[in-house]
């Protein structure tokens, strides 16, 4: 049998030129006497602090700050609004400073504001100036005070000025940097609304932001955010809102809308180079956002944008104001710009049903702009929801603030995904050793199943939805691809069972007959992953809601399978493939397989549980393993599924 070798990407990582922009001067805003407020110094502090202490700073290029200069802040704001920043902190403003602050919304002033207002729009100019250039690939700026919800002559919501939009006016205006399209995409959790009424009628920069909107309850507290809010004259069709109903929204949200909106229009619009306004607030803990993405979700989320814009990716901070949240959700980022693998939990909550309709009232009112959002959303993905608990049905939404994040944590299982005081993610540091351990272990995984069809298999490895399986593949953390595959063929027993399953609706299951016998014959398709990768495919090929704490199949059972030939995982014994089965050593790597166990045959022989032929789609399935895995004819394949299939056990 021959071995397959496949891509390793492993070489590169190191090679990645990525941006860090952090500088003290920013912190030199604060409110005048120092009192309480959650966009405080300690915010970027605490940032940069947890990105020297997991030694991400020092493998990336440290900028330092740089004032922009007015020309470029003119490009987005009126001349008194500039003259007003620069000059706020000067000492003849001592005794009106803290008046002007009061009649803006949302605004403090500090001796520190002008410089820091300065430093935090030139600093994003700076990065996104040399990621355009290609002499770093991609950057995040650590700036404050935030901009996005700053106007063309208004400070508010804690913004003085818009850095993201300066620096994107700054990148068109450059003809030679060769930018022409940006796309800029907004997930702090309030609207930003300043960067969508710059870029209002310009079709150069589409406009995203996900957002807590509330029909208009949620600051700032007007339309401006609605999913209506689409642009004009030729900037129609540039602008795009997703306005949440409610808080809470998680991982499941956010993901649904990057899949079913911002990814596909981001395709067709096919821009130069992306800037995030990168605020955390949407953060599980944040105090002012209500919403639970974890640091997983956030790289998730920029994972999927770097397939654009040749991973040209700036990183703006706006807002995020729970300092332990905020760290690990930029740590996150930076291991994704890094090309780090992700390692965290995975996500198995549903999006919201809210979640869903505002998607599609999204797509509804944009399709005429973008043809990629014309096809309905299937139903099937639709009926995947999450249940609104029940404690808020009775009581109106915005009064159930005190229960919120209880209920964040208590409702919607974010399977590993427990937080503790610190924010830290708590499975995750009961976890990352047991994966350590076991992501040095490759072991070879033969499936006889629809597995066999590898683009099927890299689903449960790299995540996502394959067609006929209704459920979101949460993937495993290790996103490599297989090592190798190779085919071998065993003297075991292939057979189909029960009426119907989840992904494949009616039809077979495929198991095979843990005990081997010479008579029988079998085609596997070895997968020469990790036992970590093996453990993740474990959980999700037996769906259980067991929160991998700890693995399903460590060293010891290992050692234990290769001395018993089978070992049944109590931990997902309502599963179907809860029992690992050894096939032998392959140049030195043992062989293992998942199947259900000898009772579950004892039932399939006295009918207690049917054995049934695989459904069409099944079938098909497999035969496309076999076929395109070079191991037998269309006409070998149908009839090997059709023996397999009929013949009695
Ligand atoms: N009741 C950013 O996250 N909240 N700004 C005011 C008044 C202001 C948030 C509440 C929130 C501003 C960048
Ligand atoms: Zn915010």
């Amino acid at each position: 049998m021959e071995a397959v070798e496949t891509a390793s990407r492993s070489t590169s990582r190191s090679l990645r030129r990525v941006g860090i922009l952090y500088d003290e001067r920013m912190c030199r805003h604060h409110t005048p006497d120092d009192e309480p407020h959650p966009e405080n110094p300690n915010r970027i502090r605490a940032i940069w602090n947890k990105l020297q202490s997991a030694g991400i700073s020092q493998r990336c290029e440290v900028l330092s700050a740089k004032e922009a200069e007015d020309k470029y802040i003119l490009s987005v704001h009126g001349k008194s609004h500039v003259d007003l920043i620069r000059n706020i902190s000067s000492q003849q403003y001592n005794s009106r400073r803290n008046r002007i602050a009061s009649k803006l919304n949302s605004i403090y002033l500090n001796e520190g504001s002008s410089e820091a207002a300065y430093l935090a729009a030139g600093s994003v100019i700076e990065v996104a100036k040399r990621v355009a250039k290609g002499e770093l690939d991609s950057a995040f700026a650590i700036v404050r005070p935030p901009g996005h919800h700053a106007e063309h002559d208004e400070a508010m919501g804690f913004c003085l000025f818009n850095n993201v939009a300066i620096a994107t006016n700054f990148l068109l205006n450059e003809k030679e940097l060769g930018i022409n399209k940006i796309l800029i995409v907004d997930w702090d959790v309030h609207h930003g609304n300043g960067t969508q009424k710059t870029f209002w009628k310009d079709p150069r920069v589409l406009f995203f932001s996900v957002h807590r909107h509330e029909f208009g309850s949620f600051y700032p507290s007007n339309d401006d955010g609605d999913y209506t809010m689409i642009g004009e004259g030729p900037g129609a069709g540039y602008n795009i809102n997703v306005p949440w109903e409610n808080g809470r929204c998680g991982d499941a949200d956010y993901l649904a809308v990057w899949d079913h909106i911002l990814i596909p229009v981001a395709k067709q619009f096919n821009p130069d180079m992306i800037l995030i306004s990168a605020g955390f607030d949407a953060a599980v803990g944040d105090p002012l956002g209500g919403c639970c993405v974890t640091p997983y979700g956030y790289a998730m989320l920029l994972r999927k944008l770097m397939d654009f814009a040749r991973g040209k990716i700036v990183l703006a901070l706006e807002g995020g104001y729970n300092l332990a949240s905020i760290s690990n959700s930029a740590l996150a980022c930076m291991e994704v710009l890094l090309d780090e693998k992700i390692v965290t939990g995975s996500t198995e909550a549903y999006p919201f049903e809210s979640t869903w309709r505002v998607i599609q009232v999204v797509r509804q009112e944009l399709k005429a702009f973008w043809s990629v959002l014309a096809d309905e959303v299937p139903t099937k993905l639709i009926s995947q929801k999450a249940p609104i608990p029940k404690i808020l049905i009775s009581s109106c939404d915005s009064e159930a603030e005190d229960v919120e994040e209880l209920l964040q944590e208590v409702i919607r299982p974010l399977s590993t995904l427990r937080v503790d005081e610190d924010c830290r993610v708590l499975a995750e540091s009961a976890s990352v050793s047991w994966r350590s351990d076991l992501s040095n272990i490759d072991i070879w995984y033969a499936t006889f199943g629809s597995n066999m069809w590898k683009p099927r298999f890299l689903f449960y490895i790299e995540g996502g939805q394959v067609d006929g399986m209704q459920k979101l593949c949460s993937g495993s953390m290790d996103k490599r691809p297989p090592k190798e595959i190779l085919w071998k063929i065993f003297p075991h027993r292939l057979f189909f069972g029960r009426e119907s399953t989840r992904t494949w609706g009616l039809g077979g299951v495929a198991f095979l007959h843990p005990e081997s016998k010479n008579e029988d014959i079998v085609h596997m398709c070895l997968y020469r992953i990790t036992l970590e990768q093996f453990n993740d495919v474990l959980h999700q090929e037996n769906i259980s809601s067991y929160d991998m704490s700890s693995p399903l199949f460590d060293l010891t059972s290992l050692d234990c399978v290769k001395e018993k030939g089978s070992i049944n995982l109590e931990a997902v014994k309502k599963g179907w493939y809860h029992n690992v089965v050894y096939l032998g050593m392959e140049r030195d790597i043992p062989i293992l397989t998942m199947t259900c166990d000898l009772s579950d045959i004892e039932n399939f022989k006295s009918g207690k549980v049917p054995l049934h032929a695989p459904s069409e789609d099944y079938a098909n399935t497999l035969v496309k393993g076999l076929v395109e895995g070079g191991q037998l004819s269309e006409e070998e394949a149908v009839s090997y599924i059709k023996e397999a299939a009929t013949k009695p056990l």
